[in-house]
């Protein structure tokens, strides 16, 4: 039968590893079923949330009877791509000012790093892009698949669940100058685990003299401290310096904005004159992958952004996602430690953003996921906005088993 259709010899290929466990996940019938592999905001109920600014301004876009549904120019909508600008490098950054920087909407975090991915493999001499090992799993596809060559630094030491710093600067020194090194802007994903301000400007000094070009992935804005301004931090240093960087930005988990795939690249330049001819060369690679990018949610962020109240109040629930995420890892801490569960599970405090890098192993995973029903990524992440007080008993049960039987 297969031999008849012209696809007769496709071999499956794997589910994704984070988006596969959630496909697992829905197929799993028990009442006790816990999803912890996506990177999602959940409710104490357990449940999505739509912000209520979100609510409010698409209510406001509906009635809104002038508003029509033509393209976006390639570039997408401007307000939006100013406004983003402004949230990541600050209201009065000087880069902005010179008029240096050229933003395009994309379609969220991924869309945004795959076009300055594109732009760089065109335009850029340096094909070379170091990314933090470990890293989000999707990075090394998006970049190689645009035509980069990837390489690891050092970041996660597993011995003290922090930082590998001293491997980091030695991997960064020997880079070739001019290679391109992608920084997570905050709450480091998978670890939970980011360099101090002191130490990022170690790494800024450190690649500002070889000349290596950073690309910000900045996918938790606010969801590190609650706080927008200081979870901007490391790329606001970079751009304080003069020098050139890009920045990928997602609107998904601060502002809860997931399926409508909103965010923006920016490319900060030296010149003007050198911004209008990336942006000009950027709508080359957008026109050719997608045409423009959709309308409605980068409606959506740019009416937020640019009314006081509503900005005001899109901070305050930003806030509370991100409290109630770092209650979580306080009450999974003290759960444990009132268990006696065997080792030290300090980390859990100590890390931030949205995930906790537990330290289980995948077998200690697949016994949590057969004996428990618990969902999460093999390599021991656990997603803390999934968590809820109702289910860190069950949690804490889990990892108490799986430590103990398969320790
Ligand atoms: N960059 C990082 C560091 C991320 O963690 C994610 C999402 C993205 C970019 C892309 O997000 P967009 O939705 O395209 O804006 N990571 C989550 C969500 C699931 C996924 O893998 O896409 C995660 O669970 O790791």
């Amino acid at each position: 039968m297969d031999s008849e259709s012209v696809f007769g010899k496709i071999v499956r290929a794997p589910e994704d590893p984070i988006l596969g466990v959630t496909v697992a996940y829905n197929k799993d019938t028990s009442p006790v079923k816990l999803n912890l592999g996506v990177g999602a905001y959940r409710t104490e109920e357990g449940k999505p949330l739509v912000l209520n600014v979100v609510r409010k301004a698409e209510q406001l876009l509906v009635n809104d009877q002038s508003r029509v549904k033509e393209y976006l120019p390639i570039v997408g909508l401007v307000d939006f791509n100013k406004l983003s600008a402004k949230l990541i490098l600050g209201a009065d950054s000087p880069a902005i000012k010179d008029n240096r920087v050229t933003t395009v909407q994309c379609l969220s975090g991924t869309g945004s790093l795959r076009v300055g991915a594109e732009f760089l493999a065109r335009h850029y001499h340096q094909l070379t892009i170091y990314i933090p090992q470990p890293t989000w799993g999707n990075h090394p596809k998006v970049f190689t698949l645009a035509g980069l060559s990837v390489k690891t630094y050092r970041y996660y030491d597993p011995a003290t669940r922090g930082l590998n710093f001293q491997g980091l600067l030695e991997d960064l020194r020997a880079a070739p100058s001019g290679a391109i090194v992608l920084l997570h802007a905050c709450a480091h994903n998978p670890t939970g685990v980011d360099p101090t301000l002191e130490q990022w400007e170690q790494i800024r000094q450190l690649m500002r003299s070889k000349g290596l070009l950073p690309f910000f992935d900045s996918a938790y804005q606010g969801f590190a401290s609650g706080s927008l301004d200081a979870d901007a931090q490391s790329v606001r240093m970079f751009v304080a310096d003069g020098g050139e960087c890009l920045v990928a930005q997602s609107y998904a988990k601060n502002m809860g904005l997931y399926g409508e795939r909103v965010g923006a690249l920016s490319i900060v330049c030296k010149t003007e004159d050198v911004a209008s001819r990336v942006e000009s060369q950027l709508k080359l690679v957008i026109r050719p992958m997608y045409s423009s990018p959709p309308i409605h949610g980068a409606s959506i962020v740019a009416t937020i952004l640019k009314d006081s109240t509503m900005y005001k109040e899109w901070t305050l629930e930003l806030k509370a996602m991100a409290d109630r995420i770092i209650s979580m890892r306080q009450q999974l801490f003290d759960a444990l430690s009132a268990r006696g569960t065997p080792g030290d599970w300090s980390h859990i405090i100590k890390q931030i953003g949205m995930f906790t890098f537990t330290g289980l192993n995948s077998e200690q995973v697949a016994f949590m996921t057969k004996e428990y029903h618990i969902y999460m990524t093999s390599d021991g992440r656990i997603s803390m906005a999934g968590l809820s007080s109702k289910t860190v008993p069950h949690l804490t049960d889990a990892i108490h088993a799986a430590v103990t039987r398969m320790g």
